[in-house]
């Protein structure tokens, strides 16, 4: 299978990154993870989405806050789909990442999650990668499967404690 790339625009990104990658391994998906700023080592980050279709990888999660560019920059070398989790480490809350990762100019598209959103970016990451490999489907559907189940739960536990 191909690889999900997680790239954090600063180590102060990790416990974000680590939601997605927790999420990954569940599903067994192969990644890797990487530092590299749109600001701070523009060369690198640049050329890690130059070669990043001919190292295998088919997804690229990029997490950055701020004045994010981290996942544009990559998308402008690449038409490997890029994920963008803005986050929420500043004094704006995350709007300012949020803003910055969602507003890209048309021609060089990145698909926004929520402020922090690990979790959904390697769900989503995942479901790419799912067009082509039906055994990642199937645990995906399991997935939600579970999830309905476990909100019935919840509502039969509610409903039996408060609707008498
Ligand atoms: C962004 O600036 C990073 O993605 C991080 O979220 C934020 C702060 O970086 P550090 O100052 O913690 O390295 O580029």
């Amino acid at each position: 299978m191909k690889k999900v790339a997680v790239i954090m625009g600063s180590a102060s990104d990790l416990p974000i990154a680590e939601k997605a990658i927790e999420q990954l391994e569940s599903l067994d998906v192969p990644y890797e993870v990487h530092v590299l700023s749109a600001h701070r080592t523009p060369a690198e980050a640049a050329s890690f989405a130059d070669n990043a279709e001919g190292n295998g990888i088919a997804v690229i999660i990029a997490i950055a806050g701020k004045a994010a560019h981290l996942a544009g920059a990559l998308a402008a070398h690449t038409t490997v789909p890029i994920i963008g989790i803005p986050a929420q480490g500043s004094d704006l809350g995350g709007m300012d990442a949020l803003l910055s990762t969602v507003q890209m100019p048309p021609g060089i598209p990145v698909a926004a999650m929520a402020i922090n959103g690990g979790k959904n970016a390697a769900l989503f990451a995942a479901q790419i990668l799912s067009l082509s490999d039906p055994e990642l489907k199937e645990k995906l559907k399991t997935l939600r499967s579970d999830m309905t189940r476990s909100v019935l739960e919840s509502n039969r536990t509610i409903e039996e404690k408060y609707n008498k």
